[in-house]
């Protein structure tokens, strides 16, 4: 297994409720086995305000605790390494670079496209945008007239207090009803219903994680209270969470972000708990480069993902990306699922070096002490 730590610059900042980045920095991990290797990208940041994971934790949970529970043990099919790392509490976001890098590479070795080892069954997908905050209303403006222009199927604007009713009244405004939803990364608390209900004026396709990630009651009184339908993004964390969120009624829709819930296996599952809830689905995004775009493509591809997601064409983030050719969007809004297999894309091997800030090789050798300690136990 190797890991790197990349950065590559945005091409504009991306700035959210939580704060503002001009450079992506992520994991990414190359498991290899028999020949052939596979992709995961780890969607964790630099610092701990979207979720409690980053970089750091990540890199010392899989070196230091996953590498040496899947290192030289024989899987059958990569549905099986997210149990084996049960012991680990919590890390999804490590725990999930290197299932889908075991997802990508069982997939290679089969010779089959990604989408359809996770039973895919769309050849395109629909494409969104999610827009960050900006400086003036007049730049969000321009943001969004030139994304309409690029086809995406619907817009998303991050939202803050001090920057949400205004801001959505400008678009309905200037562009009528285009499919518009928003966004805030848990920025406001339950005391702020009577303030997003104005929201309901807007006819939004749903309000995205308004409050904390652990306020699953909070969220259910604010849908009791509001029209717009609530999607939860940070709070589901797990199948469970989505549950007992469903139950609750805490969310009308979810966001499936395979980092956020452990990856693929949890995935399919929450995926499949939300068709059976008739929950309606879409796949987030973390401003990932090609190689977890490309996976974040091919898990659209399942048949409840009946909303565009934030999935979009590489040129939005980086220029040059680290595949070539880069993810593209069809006027139409929509984005070929790759027909190759695993993942589909060719990775630059040469940009990916260049962009490394780290590097480090696990062999099962060296994950052995630490397996075995673990056995002990
Ligand atoms: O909440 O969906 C989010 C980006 C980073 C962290 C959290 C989120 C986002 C996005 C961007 O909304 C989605 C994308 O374009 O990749
Ligand atoms: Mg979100």
């Amino acid at each position: 297994m190797e890991l790197r730590l990349l950065k590559l610059p945005l091409v504009h900042f991306f700035e959210t409720s939580f704060g503002r980045i001009s450079d992506k920095h992520f994991i990414l991990i190359r498991a290899d086995g028999d020949g052939v290797a596979g992709f995961g990208e780890c969607v964790a940041d630099q610092d701990p305000y979207y979720s409690a994971e980053t970089n750091e934790t990540a890199w010392h949970i899989i070196t230091g605790f996953i590498a040496p529970r899947v290192l030289g043990v024989d899987f059958a099919h990569p549905r099986d390494v997210f149990p084996a790392l049960d012991a680990i509490r919590g890390h999804n976001m490590a725990k999930a670079a290197v299932e889908m890098a075991a997802w990508d590479l069982f997939a290679r070795q089969r010779g089959e496209p990604l989408a359809r080892v996770l039973g895919g069954t769309r050849e395109r997908i629909a494409s969104g945008v999610s827009i960050g905050i900006q400086d003036s209303l007049g730049e969000l403006a321009a943001n969004v007239e030139r994304e309409l222009a690029a086809g995406y199927r619907r817009i998303k604007i991050k939202i803050k207090p001090g920057w949400d009713v205004d801001a959505v009244a400008m678009i309905r405004d200037r562009f009528g009803s285009i499919p518009l939803m928003v966004d805030a990364n848990a920025a406001y608390t339950i005391d702020a219903a009577d303030h997003l209900a104005k929201l309901d004026a807007f006819d939004l396709m749903m309000i995205e994680q308004p409050l904390d990630e652990d306020d699953i009651a909070d969220h259910a009184r604010l849908q009791r209270r509001i029209a717009t339908p609530i999607c939860l993004d940070e709070s589901i964390k797990s199948v469970r969470i989505a549950e007992e969120a469903i139950a609750a009624g805490a969310c009308q829709i979810i966001n499936i972000k395979p980092g956020r819930i452990g990856g693929f296996r949890e995935s399919i599952r929450l995926h499949d708990l939300c068709a059976a809830n008739r929950i309606p689905v879409w796949h987030g995004g973390m401003l990932e480069s090609g190689i977890g775009r490309a996976a974040n493509i091919h898990l659209s591809a399942l048949a409840n993902f009946r909303l565009p997601g934030d999935v979009a064409a590489s040129k939005r983030y980086f220029n040059p990306d680290v595949i070539d050719p880069p993810i593209e969007v069809a006027a139409d809004g929509t984005i070929g699922v790759p027909l190759g297999p695993g993942l589909g894309v060719s990775i630059v091997e040469s940009r990916v070096e260049q962009a490394t800030l780290r590097r480090a090789v696990i062999d099962r050798v060296q994950a052995r002490p630490v397996g075995s300690s673990v056995a002990i136990f």
